[in-house]
This record gives C-alpha cells, structure tokens and sequence, in this order.
C-alpha cells in the first residue's frame, strides 16, 4: 500500500529528478501564483493543459548553444550539386530545443515517479504529470513569476549564465510540493507584474538593434517583429520586406546585441538539427512533400507553419544577402 507524500518529500523527489535530468535552471512556482494562473486561463486551456489537476509546477529553463556549425547532410548534398546560399535560422531553432525539453520534463517525471514510488509513496495518476514547452500557458510570466530570472528590455527572461539564450517550459505535477528551491534560478520570486528592463541599467543595445523599431521603451510590438513574419505567408508589408536580410525563421538581432546573450557552448540537443541555415535554392525549388518531410521533427516542422511562407523568406533573403 503507498501513502500520499509529505510535500516536502515530493518537493525533494521531483528537484532531484529535474537536476538529474540536466535541467539545473529549475524554480517551483508558488501555490498561490498555479491559482492565478486557474484564474487567468479559459476553461478550454484549463483542461487542455491540465491546470485543474496540477497541485504543483515548476518553471525551468533550457539554456540552448550556437547549434551544429553546418546544416544537414541531404542539405549538404544538395549545396554540392547547388552550391549557393544559406537562409538563417536563428539560434532557438537550429536544433528543437523545445523537444529537448520536454524529453528532459518527461524524463524528470518518469525519475520522480519512481523515487517516489520505490519509497512507497503514491505518485498520482501518470495522466496528471504535463510536461510543457512553448505551450498555450504563459511561460514568460510563470518563469518570472517562480524567481527564474528577470524581464530584459527586449521583453524575453533573462536568467544567470546565458541571459535570454534559453527557452522556457513547464512541469506540472498531481502531487503537492513544497520545499526550498534547489536549482540555479535567478532571484527571489516575483510579486505583483514583471517590470520591463528592470536589471538593464541604462543599457538600450537591444532597442537600438532592432531593424523594424520593433522595441521601444515602452514595450514589444509584435506586427513589427520581423520573427512574427517568418511563418505567416503573402507580401510582407515594405517596412518589413526591406529589413528581411538573410532570414528563413527567426531573428536574433536584438539579443545579438545585448551583453547579457550568451548562448552555451556545452548545451547539447538530440532533436531536429538544422543549423545556422538551409540551401535558399532548396526551399524555393524542392517539392513540398520533400520540405515536409525533411523538416519534420525541426523547429521549423509544425504542421500548422505554411511552407509558401518559407519559400518566400529565402526569396528574399536570396535578393538580400
Ligand atoms: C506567440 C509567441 C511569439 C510571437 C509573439 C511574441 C510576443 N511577445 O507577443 C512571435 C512569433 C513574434 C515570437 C517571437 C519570438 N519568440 Co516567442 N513565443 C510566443 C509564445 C508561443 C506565446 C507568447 C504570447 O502569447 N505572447 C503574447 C503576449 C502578449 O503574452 P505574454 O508576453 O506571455 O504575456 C501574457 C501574460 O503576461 C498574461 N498575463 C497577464 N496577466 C496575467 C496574470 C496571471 C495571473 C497570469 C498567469 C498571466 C497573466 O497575459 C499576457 C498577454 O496574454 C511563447 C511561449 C509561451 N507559451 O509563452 C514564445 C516565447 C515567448 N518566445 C520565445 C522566443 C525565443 C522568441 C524569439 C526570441 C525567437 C526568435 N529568435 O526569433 C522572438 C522574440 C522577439 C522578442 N523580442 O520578444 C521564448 C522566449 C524565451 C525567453 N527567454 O524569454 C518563448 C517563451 C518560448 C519558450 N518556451 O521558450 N514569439
Ligand atoms: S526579434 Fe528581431 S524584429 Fe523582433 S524585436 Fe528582436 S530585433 Fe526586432
Ligand atoms: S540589450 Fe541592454 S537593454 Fe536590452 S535586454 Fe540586454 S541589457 Fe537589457
């Protein structure tokens, strides 16, 4: 017979596990900060996400590196027969560390469960533990929210050691857990909203940065962000068509620029390897059976992301590189 477990053993299962599946950017969020969050939610991303069921979260973040230095091997190929240009990825995508961390989420819940059960305590139905990355919650505050890190001015957390070069995710769990956080997070937990830039002095490379005047001291405006383009297909709007550069999805400029950027060389992910680019040729040219397939499984493999979209950003960056 298995016995619930104190919330300080739960605590001390599930912060093991996280680590021991290197996730050392770890924070809980407070019990009263999951109740906003019910709050907050529409019914349908309640139960989506699992929100009602979870007696306790945890925000952790992924520090992600430069990614592989060339593109694939069928990439390879072609630019041996095509030789010509890359469309840049920028680095959250170069390989898909959303995918590595939910591998790294489902594989600290798995290690949870079995700490817990091999001390006869209950774990909770295997359905109530949700592992999250780039999901319908609201990340960014939940993260600040459990003391990860802080708001830079370009509006991303930023956390100890790699600043904005992270990508956030989710554990919530069935079972309560309470205990003193053991990760590396960034600070006290927050109280009240998240201030804009609040670590950036009188820094403002990041606003400088932006080709699009996206950023501004007051905040983030999203039909300006030229990352907010790359998977919406038609004409881009001329302001945004003629900032397009090289790129195929994403742009880094405005963490390029800030001094706090620091991808880590040691972060290894096993999912979706893209690199810094694609052949612009190959995306232009090749069937789209064939981009569908290859991509899948990449960062740039969701089903909903038009490909049309992809072939006209490496027009573009063919015309702007
Ligand atoms: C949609 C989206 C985008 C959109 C729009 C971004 C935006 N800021 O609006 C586009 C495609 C443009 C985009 C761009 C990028 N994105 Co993006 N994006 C998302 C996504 C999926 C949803 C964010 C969202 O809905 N934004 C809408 C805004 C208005 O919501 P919000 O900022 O979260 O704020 C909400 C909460 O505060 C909430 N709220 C308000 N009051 C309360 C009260 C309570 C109690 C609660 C609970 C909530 C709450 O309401 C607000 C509005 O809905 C998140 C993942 C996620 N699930 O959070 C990633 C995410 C924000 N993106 C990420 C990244 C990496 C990027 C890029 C850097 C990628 C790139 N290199 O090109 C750029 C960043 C550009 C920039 N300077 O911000 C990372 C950021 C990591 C970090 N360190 O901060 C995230 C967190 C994904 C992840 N899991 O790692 N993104
Ligand atoms: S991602 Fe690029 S376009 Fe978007 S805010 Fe940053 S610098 Fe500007
Ligand atoms: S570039 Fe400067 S202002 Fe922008 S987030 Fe980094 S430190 Fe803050």
């Amino acid at each position: 017979m298995s016995s619930p477990p104190t919330p300080e053993s739960a605590y001390a299962a599930i912060d093991a596990s996280l680590a021991e599946a290197g996730l050392s950017l770890r924070r809980p969020l407070p019990a009263s900060e999951l109740g906003a969050l019910r709050s907050f939610l529409s019914p349908a991303l309640r139960s989506r996400y699992g929100a009602d069921a979870a007696r306790s979260a945890f925000a952790v973040a992924l520090p992600y590196g430069e990614g592989p230095a060339e593109p694939p091997p069928w990439a390879r190929d072609w630019l041996a027969v095509r030789p010509g240009p890359l469309a840049a990825i920028a680095r959250f995508a170069r390989a898909n560390w959303y995918a590595e961390l939910v591998a790294r989420l489902r594989a600290a819940a798995s290690l949870a469960r079995g700490r817990l059960e091999a001390g006869s305590k209950d774990a909770g139905p295997s359905r109530g533990w949700r592992f999250l990355a780039n999901s319908g919650l609201p990340e960014k505050r939940l993260a600040l929210a459990a003391g990860l890190g802080e708001l830079g001015r370009h509006g991303l957390v930023m956390v100890p050691g790699a600043g904005s070069a992270c990508v956030l995710g989710l554990l919530l769990a069935p079972i309560a857990a309470e205990g003193r956080p053991g990760g590396e997070g960034g600070g006290p937990r927050r109280e009240g909203p998240p201030r804009l830039g609040e670590g950036c002095g009188s820094c403002r490379s990041c606003l400088e940065a932006c080709p699009t005047g996206a950023l501004s001291g007051a905040g983030y405006d999203r039909e300006l962000c030229l990352q907010s383009w790359s998977t919406r297909p038609g004409p881009l709007p001329p302001a945004i068509e003629a900032a397009w550069g090289g790129r195929l999805y994403g742009c880094d400029a405005c963490q390029e620029a800030c001094p706090r950027f620091r991808p880590d060389p040691g972060s290894r992910a096993a999912r979706g390897l893209l690199g810094p680019g694609l052949p612009a040729s190959w995306l232009i040219e090749a069937p789209e059976a064939e981009l569908s397939s290859l991509l899948r499984g990449s960062a740039l493999g969701l089903g909903w992301m038009p490909k049309e979209a992809f072939r006209r950003n490496a027009a573009l960056a063919l015309r702007g590189i």
